[in-house]
């Protein structure tokens, strides 16, 4: 029971930070919805809400030291860099990690977003999908693969009953680690925090940097110490044609033959593919003062978003598709770090919509304008703490096919495209004659099953098809 003493010191702090205004509902609350309100309220940074809701004058990005960032372009030998990836996996080094803790409001998807459908045949769910080819990755290098999903307040029982209700997809539970991530207070544009309900406050799942936070205090970290992981596999729950364990990626990050690879540190690399258009909605690889970094979309000036080099090709043409590779080492020295709250990483400011509760209409009320801020943290901002940092080129129709809006771009009718371009492409490699469209589409739906094959190269075994029809449905 909270006494006494607690309500009236939280009262006083809220009241010094300006943030009573959130009790006022308090003594109308069932002893239950005041106790949880009350236990929400303690875990509020207020100091740091209080810093974060009002920007210091000088606290801008410094564009003009902006470079485009190096990296491995595609098309060199791997050979050596797949050995040592491959001899990593095999030891059982390494972990995979889904960030499944975002809101996914884009898709509009009632659920986790791991839950929708996302292959283009059987309409696979994206947790089923990843599920397969760690099994299948774990079958090739005879190792176990543990896959720590973090996920939010907002999604993690219905997470847990997903995977409880598809027998955890044939994974042994022990394998397989759910833990919520941290959250933030949403503040309307004056500073004020907001209450979602009389007894609840808005909040918002405090970014994939939370990640740093969350595997510390859930004891992921301490799970993967224990099991002598030392590389983490990390990628976003939107993007079914990620490719989990890539011993190349792998090989290349932790260092190959013999030596560490003198572009990385070890610590923390990531792949990028050359920008659709300018306009894409991707984060981009700079050198910033010397170090690599992501600058987001959101935060890159058009001038620069849209700079051509002599080729006519973008300048800043490395688009981050949020896959890293990051070492149990550096998360650990990461998580060390986090006096302030924010294990090291800054919290970055969006506008956006959130619900609140109003007295007048008595309910919680969806805005039609952006209303508040909210406060994230992400992960890519990580970079900057590493020595180096290696980026590797990768292809588009091999890698991304990301799930993010309900229509057009980055939507499940583009995912399953982009599906079908890789599988028709890993076909054609073996002879199949697969129809195309005039603009090069694959003109059918290909889905080629993670057990079937990891990579075009696996399909060699395969029992294929002579040729594709227009318009016709295969899966493998
Ligand atoms: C992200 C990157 C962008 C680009 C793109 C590639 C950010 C901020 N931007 O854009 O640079 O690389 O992806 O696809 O990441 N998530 C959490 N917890 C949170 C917030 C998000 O787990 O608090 C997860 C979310 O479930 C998803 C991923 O992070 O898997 C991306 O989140 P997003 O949809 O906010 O980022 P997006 O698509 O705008």
């Amino acid at each position: 029971m909270t006494t006494i003493d607690t309500v009236s010191s939280l009262r006083a702090a809220f009241d010094a930070h300006g943030q009573a205004h959130v009790l006022r509902h308090l003594d109308a609350l069932t002893p239950n919805a005041r106790e949880a309100f009350l236990a929400q309220l303690s875990d509020v940074d207020l100091a740091l809400v209080a810093r974060l809701a009002k920007p210091a004058a000088d606290e801008k990005h410094t564009f003009a030291q902006l470079a485009p960032a190096p990296y491995v372009a595609l098309g060199g030998d791997t050979t050596d860099a797949r050995g040592a990836g491959e001899a990593l996996l095999r030891a059982g080094r390494v972990a995979a990690f889904t960030v499944a803790g975002g809101q996914g409001t884009r898709l509009g998807w009632r659920g986790p977003k791991g839950t929708y459908p996302a292959t283009c045949v059987t309409g696979r769910p994206l947790f089923r999908g990843f599920a397969e080819q760690i099994a299948a990755a774990e079958k090739r290098y005879g190792c176990v693969i543990p896959w720590y999903i973090m996920t939010s307040p907002l999604n993690d029982a219905e997470t847990r009953s997903f995977f409880r209700d598809n027998n955890w997809f044939g994974r042994n539970p022990a394998d397989t680690f759910l833990f919520p991530q941290g959250t933030m207070p949403s503040v309307t544009f004056d500073g004020k925090l907001m209450l979602e309900t009389p007894g609840s406050l808005a909040v918002n799942p405090d970014g994939h940097g939370g990640a740093i936070r969350a595997l510390h205090a859930s004891g992921a970290l301490e799970d993967m110490r224990a099991r002598g992981i030392e590389q983490m596999s990390y990628f976003q729950v939107d993007n079914p044609l990620v490719r989990i364990a890539d011993p190349v990626f792998l090989g290349l990050h932790a260092g190959h033959a013999g030596g560490k690879d003198a572009r990385s540190s070890g610590e923390m690399s990531s792949k990028m593919v050359a920008k659709r258009d300018a306009a894409e909605k991707v984060g981009v690889f700079c050198d910033v003062g010397g170090k690599t970094g992501v600058v987001e979309y959101s935060d890159m000036p058009a001038e620069l978003t849209t700079a051509v080099d002599a080729r006519g090709m973008l300048r800043f043409n490395a688009g981050s598709i949020a896959i890293h590779a990051i070492s149990v080492a550096f998360l650990e020295r990461l998580a060390s770090g986090g006096e302030d709250g924010s294990f090291a990483l800054p919290f970055h400011r969006a506008k956006k919509k959130v619900p609140y509760w109003c007295d007048a209409q008595g309910k919680t009320v969806e805005p039609a304008e952006p209303n508040a801020t909210k406060f994230e943290a992400f992960i890519f901002d990580a970079l900057a703490l590493a020595t180096k940092s290696l980026v590797m080129e990768t292809s588009r129709t091999e890698e991304f096919a990301p799930i993010k809006n309900a229509s057009g771009d980055d939507s499940p009718a583009s995912s399953h495209q982009i599906q079908s371009n890789r599988h028709g492409a890993w076909l054609e490699k073996f002879g199949v004659k697969v129809p195309r469209r005039p603009n090069g589409d694959v003109d059918a739906q290909i889905e080629i099953l993670a057990e079937t094959a990891l990579e075009a190269d696996d399909l060699s075994d395969t029992a294929l098809p002579r040729e594709i029809k227009p318009g016709d449905e295969v899966v493998l």
